[in-house]
């Protein structure tokens, strides 16, 4: 049987974990909300509603995925990741599992742009940086994908064999490029995109998303030329 955990990276999210953390179906067996150095109550929100809360000093996703990965319960076998802000659909989870519950891959995208999408959940630079960044990963290492979506599920023991490294947005293209060097079988599942709830830190911001930008093409080269040139380093 397996042991499915969630890991929650929450950087000032009190307006929507709550809602977040109660939406979440039973096929989840352990939540851990990663407090990225929060100054509201998300924390003390995530530990009324019985998910563990671990601490991040070091800010950044990728750094608080990190954390949660090494927090896990030992048991766990496979990991969703999820983000806090209400935007991805608890709802979604068994459909989003069901390809790796049936020994069908080690990994699967949730794709919000195969997906239902709410209106202006997903801003249209951020479509054309998925059409940019997909495109790319297909030329560079012939995997297709639709998205570079936060909502995802991984064997653990495939997420090990990655040695994830970056500490910020990189974090979710990297996954996908490892995938593809890795040639780990995969799959996207549609999910739902809502608007989040409070305040907006990537993608409605300008800066943000230059930000985010610039580091998942930065990957996308990086691996993409690299990993050619020196492919031991990359399995
Ligand atoms: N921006 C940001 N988010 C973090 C950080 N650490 C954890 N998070 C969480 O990571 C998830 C994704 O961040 P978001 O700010 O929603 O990023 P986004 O979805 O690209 O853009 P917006 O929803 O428009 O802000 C959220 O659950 C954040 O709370 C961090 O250092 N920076
Ligand atoms: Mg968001």
């Amino acid at each position: 049987l397996h042991k499915i955990s969630l890991i929650i990276p929450a950087l000032n999210e009190e307006l929507s974990i709550g809602k977040v953390l109660r939406e979440i179906p039973p096929i989840i067996s352990s939540v851990i909300v990663v407090d990225n150095g929060c100054t509201d109550r998300t924390p003390e929100i995530a530990r009324e509603l019985k998910a563990t809360v671990v601490r991040e000093e070091k800010m950044g996703y990728g750094a608080a995925c990190l954390k949660g990965i090494s927090s896990l319960p030992e048991d766990t076998s496979i990991v969703v990741f999820m983000d806090a802000d209400a935007s991805d659909d608890p709802a979604d989870m068994p459909k989003l599992l069901e390809p790796i519950l049936k020994n069908e891959v080690d990994f699967v995208i949730g794709s919000r742009t195969l997906g239902k999408n709410d209106p202006g959940a997903l801003p249209a630079h951020s479509r054309f940086g998925n059409i940019l960044a997909t495109v790319l990963i297909k030329l560079l290492f012939g995997a297709s994908f639709s998205d570079l979506g936060p909502f995802r599920a991984i064997r653990l023991s495939t997420l090990k064999q990655f040695d994830m490294r970056d500490v910020d947005f990189g974090w979710t293209v990297e996954m996908q490029i490892k995938a593809a060097a890795n040639n780990t079988p995969f799959t996207e599942v549609p999910v739902r995109y809502r608007k989040r709830i409070g305040q907006s830190k990537i993608s409605g911001t300008l800066l943000g998303s230059l930000r985010a930008g610039y580091k998942i093409l930065y990957m996308i080269f990086n691996f993409g030329i690299l990993s050619k040139l020196f492919p031991r380093l990359y399995r």
